[in-house]
């Protein structure tokens, strides 16, 4: 018998996953360390079709045996902490599949966890959630799956089983290259101009940018062996137009007042720009302004904390910075 089926993080995609692997694995969403009431009631809306489920959660602090098979559907910041952060919970061995935007905390698990058999995912499912209790399957994506490391595992099948359309893949790191480059020429720049993804395209600033990060990304991903059919540019303009309406996953970081997962998108190409000797000016440019509004922003917060209740106002802060210098 196949060991429990864990979710940890509670955002879009790990509702979805929960919901509709609740049918076919009954898998248990683990939450912060505290008391939560054993079933999470949630609706998942599909088009016009409302259904409410019951799903097992539990606080971290609360597990009884070692987690052995564990889908991993936090922000890309959080991966690795949260992993580390179940210490002896977490068998030597388990299984993990990582589903995070971006790259570079997929292989850092690798190195931490080198007993564990660890695959990633890369998924263009279109899910948000507007409440705690609720998420929307706003789009049907496709899900490629491939190994990074250990045992074989057959996260297809059962994510095929909870009927999501997903695929195999040999080099899952090309995938999430792909999809790293469509992220980088949009995300930021959709917070930049507080925009929907469509709009990127209406505002000439905004699709020149593009443009320009398009050419970069492209030189930084050959050099560091990753060339696609179609440049950049074009690809990621096709996504805005698929996908005109969405607020971008960072906009709704950034409008939420929560960290941007910038580190793993635009940080990782300058990553790579730098390891690889490619002048990468716009992305590094579009990085630090992002970094900086992100500062002003705790600035705000603090002193909006250290002003009396009664006059505080403003989103919560960034419980984090990033460590990439802003000049
Ligand atoms: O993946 C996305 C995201 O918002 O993170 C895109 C493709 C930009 C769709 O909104």
């Amino acid at each position: 018998m196949a060991a429990p089926l864990y979710i940890l993080g509670a955002g879009s995609m790990g509702l979805l996953l929960a919901a509709r692997l609740q049918p076919v694995a009954a898998p248990v969403l683990l939450r912060r360390p505290g008391r939560w009431p054993a079933r999470l009631q949630l609706t998942l809306q599909d088009g016009e079709a409302r259904q409410r489920l019951a799903i097992a959660q539990l606080g971290t602090d609360a597990l009884r045996d070692p987690v052995e098979r564990l889908i991993v559907c936090t922000k890309a910041y959080d991966v690795l902490l949260a992993l580390q952060g179940l210490g002896s919970r977490l068998a030597p061995n388990a299984a993990l599949l990582l589903i995070q935007n971006g790259m570079g905390s997929q292989q850092a698990v690798v190195r931490a966890f080198p007993g564990c058999s660890v695959y990633a995912a890369s998924s263009t499912e279109g899910a948000y959630r507007p409440a705690p209790d609720c998420v929307v399957h706003a789009g049907r994506g496709l899900t490629r799956v491939g190994r990074l490391q250990g045992e074989a595992q057959d996260w297809v099948g059962l994510l095929r089983a909870g009927g999501l359309d997903c695929e195999a893949v040999e080099a899952i790191d090309w995938h999430l290259a792909g999809k790293l480059r469509v992220n980088a020429l949009i995300n930021p720049l959709t917070v930049l101009h507080d925009c929907r993804n469509g709009e990127l395209l209406e505002r000439p600033a905004a699709e020149a940018a593009m443009r320009r990060l398009g050419a970069e990304a492209d030189a930084v991903l050959a050099a560091a062996g990753y060339t696609f059919p179609e440049p950049a540019f074009e690809q990621a303009a096709a996504v805005a137009r698929q996908t005109a309406a969405n607020i971008s996953s960072m906009l709704q970081d950034a409008r939420a007042g929560r960290p941007l997962e910038l580190e793993a998108i635009t940080g990782h190409l300058l990553e790579l720009a730098q390891l690889h000797g490619v002048p990468a000016p716009e992305h590094a440019a579009l990085y630090a302004e992002l970094v900086a509004r992100a500062a002003g922003r705790q600035e705000t917060a603090a002193s909006a904390r250290a002003r009396p209740a009664s006059q505080a106002a403003g989103p919560a802060p960034d419980s984090r910075r990033s460590r990439r210098p802003t000049g």
